[in-house]
């Protein structure tokens, strides 16, 4: 694409037409392509979410992809990732559709109240060192339905702009930022991406219900911390830290 500007992410490339999910290609080759390698296809029999939930990826609408990174970093910090995604995906959007996009922490992307996008960052790791981090991005650009269950909560960018690009526009400009992006956060770490995932959150100030592994927590979510957890303060005014979750935001 000549759109594309990147160095390393992309430049090995795999276009499937139909796949169960990018994400499962994209475990299978992992070990042997190259750093970057992007796997994307038109259409998704099995897209998945998180929690076994399952990723509606009609044909030739949107952006269904799976970017293989192999950082040097702890496997803990590797959920830093999807943020490195989600900010991301919101420059993209700015870029080619002059809208601007919120994040939901920690993976989903918003416009006018629905979901347009979502995150599924997956990796397989040793004690102290990272395989693999595959990162799988869902992107509604140019659908113009959805199924029953979605209606309400999903959009796509052509229904909530009314006008539709060219797929590999917006594709290789979430590379670009990607790219971007990564390379700053392996560079400078979380505190560098901080400001910006603090700014384009629609959590932060709001009332939200956490599903963590620490149970359920509600409260207020009050900011990103510097490893890029959520603080909430709970109503009794304690903060908790949460590293990863379900969230469901009040009034969304
Ligand atoms: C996500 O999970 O939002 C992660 C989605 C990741 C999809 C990409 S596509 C390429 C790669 N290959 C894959 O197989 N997956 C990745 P989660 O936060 O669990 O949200 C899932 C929920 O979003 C579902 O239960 C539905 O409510 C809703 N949903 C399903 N399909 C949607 C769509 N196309 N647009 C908006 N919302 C959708």
């Amino acid at each position: 694409s000549p759109y594309l500007t990147t160095d390393f992410i992309g430049k090995n490339y795999i276009h499937k037409l139909v796949i169960d999910s990018t994400n499962n290609l994209a475990k299978e080759i992992a070990s042997n392509v190259p750093d970057g390698t992007v796997i994307i296809a038109e259409e998704q029999t099995a897209g998945r979410g998180r929690l076994g939930r399952s990723w509606i990826s009609q044909k030739g609408c949107g952006i269904w992809m799976s970017i293989i990174l192999k950082p040097n970093i702890q496997p803990q910090e590797a959920i830093n990732l999807t943020q490195v995604a989600a900010i991301s995906v919101v420059k993209a959007i700015e870029e080619v559709f002059h809208v601007e996009s919120k994040i939901k922490w920690p993976n989903d992307i918003i416009l006018n109240n629905k979901k347009v996008c979502g995150i599924l960052t997956e990796m397989s790791s040793e004690i102290d060192k990272i395989n693999y981090v595959i990162i799988g991005i869902g992107v509604n650009v140019n659908c113009d339905n959805f199924p029953e269950e979605l209606k309400g909560k999903a959009t796509s960018l052509y229904l909530e702009t009314n006008s539709k690009v060219d797929r590999k526009k917006l594709t290789a400009s979430i590379l670009n930022n990607l790219e971007f992006y990564y390379n700053a956060y392996l560079q400078k770490g979380f505190v560098y991406i901080r400001p910006i995932c603090i700014e384009k959150s629609i959590t932060i100030g709001r009332q939200i219900k956490v599903i963590a592994n620490e149970g359920e927590i509600e409260g207020k979510a009050v900011t990103i911390d510097n490893n890029g957890s959520l603080v909430v303060e709970t109503k009794e005014g304690k903060r908790l830290s949460i590293m990863s979750g379900d969230v469901s935001v009040r009034g969304l």
